[in-house]
């Protein structure tokens, strides 16, 4: 008996297959590069002129991406978030045409403009090979209608052409969201105006529920997706999203744009992550001028630690494609580098939107979607490429000397000067100011208890060592309003990247090459067929049929007394 079971167990555990859906711990050491697939880099290297302002496509494809993997790659990126790949509306609207693909009109199909599935297909396993994730953008909330003529009821609006729900009834009541403070108003009115209503979709619907977590089961299977990117999510019942994010199988991020952490943290409860909203408005507000308030920063930041369910997997930025650009704020260099080291210095997974590196300064939508290949995607004399290359490499390196560097929070050591901000995550230590590159005041960070007795630091930003004293303590006067992270020397290698004059760690450590990932590659996705299936499951999204397979035949094992 013992015998036959031990085979039946081996042939099946030899049967499942080797790839595993990226969870929240399989991201959580990442970093991620966010980019709009219609401005990133278009196909075959061309680079045809792209004015953001007119909000036409500008031709970016999921080929051009496949391109240009070692820009991102080359910066310390590990895995990248690209913009929804679902077919849109073709149409040229009241706000322009929907090159960044949150105009759904046909979930079932692809965005031909970016390429076809293939296409898309061959990104991931380009990016697998490298052992870099692939983040998708996806929509549930709403989908957009051609006939985009507001009338005073839904049923007046053309929904034919809208797959796979094309009838008035598989959407809310025709309301835009007037109340932002009544919940209901928020998920069950519409998004958009009267000039681009965005259909709402009944996602109390039992039915659409089955079928929109049949479809994430079967666009994250299909292209090889690790993780989603979920737009909107505050509009749709929090109670919807658990079956949605298990019928995907991978890890979810959370679009909840308010600056309220209270209003955010439940959100982490139905969602692995969410983006970094509430702390992205103080940090913003921080660093634009030497006027700006750290502690409201500190405040949002203690909260947040407090309230969200796992702090070390959310999305922290400092730009994205909805909000004016850090330098259209301010391009005080110094200010600039501070509040761009945030991200890589804080609880979570840093996340960089494209262009921010090239120094880009792009206002209110839609002028900070410019195209990238504007750059020839140099790197050289690029100060703001070097300064997150460092910190990619640091976070890395921060992460190799310490296993629970990741999984720390951070503390906040109170300093004298309000114009400074210390942070401690062992073994990291990073000193932030908004004193700005011009000011004439002298200040010294002073920070005790932050690392080993006597040890030696190093400004990984300008690979000055740094001295602790007798008791862990540091004292670092502020030069030029620069931001400055440090790090052992003995975390860095000798012979790496990162401040190799100074860096006493091995040969080979991690951090001895800015490109380093720590992931392993992931085969590239099995499926063939082109389109999005929409099937049903048996609820073990994302798993993969091997292991859906064996969980059926090892609880009817178990049904039968094994
Ligand atoms: C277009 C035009 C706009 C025009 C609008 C009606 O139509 O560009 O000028 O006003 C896409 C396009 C947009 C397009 C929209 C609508 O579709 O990219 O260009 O706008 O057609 C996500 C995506 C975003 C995407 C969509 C739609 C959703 O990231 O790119 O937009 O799929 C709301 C949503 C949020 C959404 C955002 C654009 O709109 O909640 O999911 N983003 C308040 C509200 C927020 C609201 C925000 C902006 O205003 O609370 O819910 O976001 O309208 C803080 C407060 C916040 C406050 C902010 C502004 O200030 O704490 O509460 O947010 O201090
Ligand atoms: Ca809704």
């Amino acid at each position: 008996m013992f015998a036959t079971r031990f085979y039946v167990f081996s042939v099946l555990l030899l049967a499942v297959p080797t790839t595993f859906a990226a969870s929240a711990s399989d991201w959580r050491g990442r970093a991620i590069y966010q980019l709009l697939t219609d401005r990133f880099s278009q196909t075959n290297n061309q680079a045809t002129p792209c004015n953001p302002t007119q909000a036409l496509y500008c031709n970016g494809t999921w080929n051009g991406i496949t391109n240009r993997l070692d820009y991102i790659q080359g910066m310390g990126f590990d895995s990248i978030w690209i913009s929804p790949v679902v077919a849109n509306v073709e149409q040229t609207t009241a706000y322009g045409q929907a090159y960044h693909g949150y105009w759904a009109q046909d979930i079932t199909s692809l965005n031909p403009h970016f390429g076809t599935a293939d296409d898309l297909k061959a990104l991931s396993s380009a990016l697998h090979k490298r052992g870099m994730y692939l983040m998708v953008d996806v929509v549930v909330n709403h989908f957009v209608s051609t006939s985009s003529v507001a009338t005073s009821d839904n049923a007046n609006l053309d929904f034919s052409k809208l797959v796979p729900f094309s009838n008035a009834s598989d959407f809310h009541p025709y309301c835009f969201i007037t109340d932002f403070n009544n919940q209901t108003n928020v998920e069950q009115c519409w998004l958009g105006d009267q000039h681009l209503p965005l259909a709402d979709l009944n996602t109390e619907n039992p039915s659409i529920v089955s079928t929109m977590n049949n479809w994430i089961q079967g666009l994250v299977k299909s292209y090889g997706i690790d993780g989603l990117r979920i737009d909107t999510a505050k509009h749709v019942r929090k109670d919807f999203w658990p079956a949605f994010a298990m019928s995907a199988g991978v890890f979810t991020m959370g679009e909840v744009l308010i600056g309220d952490v209270g209003y955010v943290a439940p959100y982490t409860q139905v969602l692995d992550s969410v983006l970094d909203y509430p702390n992205y408005y103080t940090l913003t507000s921080a660093f634009s001028s030497q006027t700006g308030n750290l502690s409201a920063l500190i405040s949002s930041v203690t909260a947040s630690q407090k309230s969200y369910s796992t702090p070390s997997v959310v999305g922290s930025f400092l730009e994205n494609h909805d909000n004016p650009r850090f330098q259209s704020i301010t391009q005080d260099i110094s200010l600039v580098k501070n509040a761009m080291t945030w991200p890589f210095i804080q609880d979570g997974i840093p996340i960089l939107y494209q262009g921010q590196e090239q120094g880009f300064t792009g206002g209110v939508v839609p002028a900070n979607q410019e195209a990238l290949w504007t750059t020839g995607f140099n790197t050289s004399n690029k100060p703001l490429v070097t300064h997150v290359t460092t910190l990619n490499a640091a976070r890395k390196a921060a992460a190799a000397a310490n296993s629970t560097f990741l999984t720390t929070p951070l503390k906040f050591v109170t300093q004298q000067d309000p114009s400074l901000l210390a942070v401690s995550k062992p073994p990291l230590v990073a000193l932030l100011s908004n004193l700005g590159s011009n000011s004439a005041k002298s200040s010294t960070w002073v920070a005790s208890g932050v690392a080993s007795a006597n040890e030696v630091l190093v400004d990984v930003l300008s690979c000055a060592i740094v001295k602790a004293d007798g008791s862990g303590g540091v004292s670092v006067p502020v030069v030029g309003g620069l931001p400055q992270v440090l790090i052992p020397a003995s975390a860095l290698a000798k012979n790496g990247a990162v401040c190799p004059s100074v860096a006493t760690g091995a040969t080979g450590a991690t951090g001895s090459s800015s490109s380093t990932t720590l992931a392993t590659a992931k085969p590239s996705p099995s499926t063939k067929s082109g389109a999005i299936s929409i099937r049903s499951g048996l609820g073990f999204g994302g798993m993969g049929d091997g292991w859906r397979v064996l969980g059926v035949v090892l609880l009817g094992l178990l049904a039968q007394g094994w």
